[in-house]
């Protein structure tokens, strides 16, 4: 055992996620290396080389002077950053087609949902209510996706195979095909006045969060077969207003809303979403990826580094994301 050291900090997951399965798969994704499971004293702080993390509390990382890179075992680095002494290292975050695909599996699902309104068939089968209503064509329903990063493209690329009109928003200037790409602040309301169905797939940074409020909702297209526009976030809680949805939902500006993620998780029971008939609530799983293809991006990571290789998908800590 020669290789340098891997420290794993683990906090809240369960299941499949829980700290000693991690423990396990790291173990057999990194063959010849000392992993260490935190907590544990049997070690020198020193050694360690390497952190994997999932919402590490704040000052963890600090212990270990000679660390060289922090792996982030999901996508959104949101919880890490508000680490203030977070090492001045490297933070590489999980990007593998294992959670992509998931995540537009998401996406296409709920886009459906409401586009095919499943929600006013379901109740109609609760009542036993032979109540068919008139159904539209895809192409009649403009989908506007924020954010156009690896998760937002590849939701956008097969909505718009489905035949649904695309178009999405980003902070900087892209160019994918067939999908009607705007940016910046000054393209947020041309994209919002197109858009039938939102769906949030942004990063949660000081600049995103709270961006889905009431201002955002009454700027959206009230001209589909739909009648009102539809929200999809599965993004983080911290990007929506959750008072101004439900009173959007109240009131009309909004028809529709689907959640995966909320401002407090898991989403109290006395959360009025649970039983709202016009929100589809998801427990933050859009995308559960297989942690066994996370653990192996890690390890693969890792030996590129030692191969004297740059790290991929390295998160840029200016833009929080
Ligand atoms: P990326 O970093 O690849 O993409 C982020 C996108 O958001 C980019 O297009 C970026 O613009 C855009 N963006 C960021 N800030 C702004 C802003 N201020 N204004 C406009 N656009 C902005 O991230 P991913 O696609 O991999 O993931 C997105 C998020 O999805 C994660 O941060 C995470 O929070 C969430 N997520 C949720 C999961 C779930 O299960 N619910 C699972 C995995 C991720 P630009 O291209 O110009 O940089
Ligand atoms: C992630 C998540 O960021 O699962 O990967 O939310």
């Amino acid at each position: 055992m020669n290789k340098a050291m891997l420290a794993l900090l683990i906090h809240g997951g369960t299941e499949n996620w829980s700290p000693q399965r991690w423990k396990i798969r790291f173990d057999t994704a990194c063959p010849g290396r000392r992993v260490v499971l935190l907590p544990d004293t049997g070690f020198d702080p020193a050694e360690v080389r390497y952190a994997a993390v999932w919402k590490p509390t704040p000052g963890e990382l600090a212990a270990f002077p000679n660390l060289r890179v922090i792996f982030n075992l999901g996508a959104g680095v949101d919880a890490l950053m508000t680490d203030a002494s977070l090492p001045n290292v490297p933070i590489v975050r999980v990007a593998v087609a294992d959670l992509t695909s998931r995540m537009t599996e998401y996406v296409v699902l709920h886009v459906l949902m409401h586009h095919r309104q499943e929600l006013y068939l379901r109740a109609s089968q609760r009542q036993k209510r032979w109540a068919p209503k008139a159904q539209w064509p895809a192409r009649a329903i403009s989908v506007g996706v924020m954010g156009l990063g690896v998760l937002g493209a590849s939701a956008a690329i097969a909505l718009a195979r489905l035949g649904f009109r695309v178009s999405g928003w980003s902070a900087s200037r892209s160019a994918i095909d067939g999908i009607e790409c705007l940016h910046g602040d000054a393209q947020l309301d041309p994209f919002l006045r197109r858009t039938d169905i939102l769906v949030c797939l942004l990063p949660l940074t000081p600049d995103t969060r709270h961006i889905l409020n009431r201002g955002l909702f009454a700027k959206l297209s009230r001209s589909s077969p739909m009648g009102a526009p539809v929200l999809i976030n599965a993004g983080r809680g911290g990007l929506q207003n959750e008072a101004d949805i439900l009173a959007c939902l109240d009131d009309g500006t909004l028809g529709g809303v689907s959640l995966d993620v909320y401002e407090t998780e898991p989403l109290p029971a006395a959360s009025p979403f649970w039983t709202h008939p016009r929100v589809v609530v998801t427990p933050h799983n859009a995308a559960d990826t297989d942690p066994d293809e996370i653990s192996k991006y890690v390890a693969r990571q890792i030996e590129r580094y030692e191969a004297g290789e740059a790290f991929e998908n390295v998160v840029d800590r200016t833009r929080g994301y």
